[in-house]
């Protein structure tokens, strides 16, 4: 049997958290053979919800789920952590302005960092999910000077899945035939899910849909699916939010398999002439642990445009965040 993995959960008694842990626990995110010592965080008032959460979860009696420790003290339940699934933040509620959210995420994504750079594994690979996710990313990396930026990613899968999904279903071809879908940017209504180098059962999408639906449903559809689950649930994404990031957690520590591209926030180093510096989404694929930008992707003018849209977003972003980085 391998030794046992940390994997840090923050927010695991919400929604996302509570959907995820016991996949992860199931060996759903790094494999059947893989031993998992569950570190949960929460706040103080959820710490009773989370007594539950961890009693479930010992109820479960998965053999791979060597120990649980919930705790609202970053720093214990970031320590020596390998894997850390940032989750927990602060909603946005009534007349909040975009910057009041994002001051107060960044609150909490600044400590996070910084326990992370002092508890966590060396190697720790860090996934924020929750919003505004890829600069409260941003924030955490930049609070955390002795990892490497590459470890700190923001989750872009559930669009990217959402995307394939939308693509399968108008082209009634299966999931597992759709390759090279790119997501670019924020996870934000100017995310760009883009299909310009997608192939379907190996014939390009480009040319089995046509253009006006390609951007005046496709996209706006993939962009604006996490407010059409709100209108019918009453409540957001949770399961498929949990699925993404396990999706997200597994390529990245397991690889990519063959050709296959999947879409990750990840900090920019200027690929696409996207700002160097931003917590950004690009197709990528995985190998040994790390992941790699693909390279050498035209981009017609529509695309640099949508790219371009986004990546503005994010400057302002980081602008309003400017002190907590
Ligand atoms: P919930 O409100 O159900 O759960 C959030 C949990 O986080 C609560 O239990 C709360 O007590 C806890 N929490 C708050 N502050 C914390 C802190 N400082 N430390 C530890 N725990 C803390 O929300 P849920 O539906 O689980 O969503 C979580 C986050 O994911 C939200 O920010 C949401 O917007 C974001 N999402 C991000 C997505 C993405 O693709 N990046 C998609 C789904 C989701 O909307």
């Amino acid at each position: 049997m391998k030794p046992a993995v940390r994997v840090t959960i923050t927010g695991a008694a919400g929604n996302i958290g509570y959907a995820a842990a016991f996949r992860i626990a199931a060996g759903g995110m790094l494999g059947t053979d893989q031993p998992i010592i569950l570190q949960l965080i929460e706040i103080e008032p959820a710490l009773d919800a989370l007594r539950g959460v961890e009693m479930e979860l010992r109820d479960c009696a998965f053999p791979l789920l060597k120990d649980i420790i919930s705790t609202a003290d970053i720093n214990i339940g970031f320590k020596d952590v390998d894997y850390a699934l940032l989750i927990g933040s602060r909603p946005r509620t009534k007349g909040m302005e975009r910057s009041d959210l994002l001051s107060a995420n960044g609150k909490i994504f600044g400590p996070q960092g910084r326990a992370i750079n002092d508890h966590a594994s060396r190697d720790v690979k860090v996934l924020v999910v929750g919003n505004p996710a890829n600069t409260n990313a941003l924030i955490a990396m930049s609070n955390a000077p002795d990892i490497s930026p590459t470890q700190f990613t923001s989750m872009m899968r559930l669009d990217h899945n959402r995307a394939i999904s939308q693509l399968s279903t108008k082209t009634r071809i299966p999931v597992t035939k759709i390759e090279h879908m790119a997501l670019w940017g924020n996870h934000s209504l100017t995310q760009y899910p883009d299909i310009s180098h997608c192939m379907v059962d190996g014939k390009s999408a480009n040319s089995l849909v046509n253009e006006s639906w390609y951007r005046n449903e496709f996209i706006p559809k993939v962009q604006k699916r996490g407010a059409e689950i709100i209108n019918a649930r009453g409540a957001s994404s949770a399961a498929s939010a949990a699925s993404a990031a396990i999706d997200h957690m597994r390529d990245w520590a397991l690889g990519t398999a063959n050709d296959a591209w999947i879409s990750m926030g990840i900090v920019s180093t200027g690929d696409y002439g996207i700002a160097k510096g931003l917590m950004y989404s690009f197709p990528v694929r995985c190998k040994n642990g790390t992941y790699e930008v693909i390279q050498g992707l035209s981009m017609d003018d529509f695309s640099v445009k949508m790219a371009k849209a986004s990546e503005a977003e994010l400057l302002e972003e980081r602008e309003a965040v400017k002190d907590l980085l």
